[in-house]
């Protein structure tokens, strides 16, 4: 009779096999982040001149961008800082986890920030600038913005709905569709 072989698990625990897999998954669940930074003084939206900057408080803004991205089966991921370096540490925290696009409102930044700028082209990822007011109706040192440089378009003057436009732009460019 012929000698029976020892019973072997057909599948063998492999951690390594797991990380692979488990990285994979990662990475394609980022892909489908957008990073939406908002810049000094937004934490105040609501409150701040609402003449300017209407009613909506920043919470609306990001309820605005999470229901917005959803509809194209994105993920906004919504920061706020009123530190230039910090929003850097956001641009760079994108590129890291491969988020699909940036939504940015640097504020009072947008005219002063050459480092903003550097980040943004230093990570090549589609951004679109926002501004809730209409910055060239508005006093000359408002006209020109550093951060409009490195991204592909810019929106101003449609109070916080911008928000809601760039993510469908946004989306348009990467070649996302909205979910039926
Ligand atoms: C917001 C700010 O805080 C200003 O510094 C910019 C921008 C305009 C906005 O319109 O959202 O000049």
């Amino acid at each position: 009779m012929a000698k029976r072989l020892p019973l072997r698990p057909v599948v063998t625990y492999n951690p390594a096999i797991y990380r692979h897999i488990a990285g994979i998954w990662m990475a394609n669940s980022l892909a489908e982040t957008i990073y939406v930074l908002n810049g000094p003084n937004l934490n105040l939206l609501g409150t701040r001149e609402p003449e300017t900057y209407g009613h909506a408080k920043l919470a609306d803004v990001e309820k605005l961008c999470a229901d917005t991205a959803a509809q194209f089966g994105l993920k906004a991921d919504c920061r706020q800082s009123n530190r230039e370096g910090e929003l850097i540490d956001f641009i760079h925290e994108a590129h890291a986890k491969k988020a699909a696009g940036i939504v940015i409102n640097a504020a009072g930044y947008s005219h002063t920030s050459i480092a903003l700028h550097d980040a943004l082209m230093a990570v090549k990822i589609p951004t679109v600038e926002v501004h809730i007011t209409n910055i060239h109706a508005r006093e000359n040192f408002r006209h020109h913005s550093f951060t409009a440089r490195a991204a592909f378009a810019t929106l101003c003057g449609f109070g916080i709905d911008g928000y809601r436009l760039a993510i469908a732009g946004l989306a348009a460019r990467i070649g996302v569709k909205a979910k039926a």
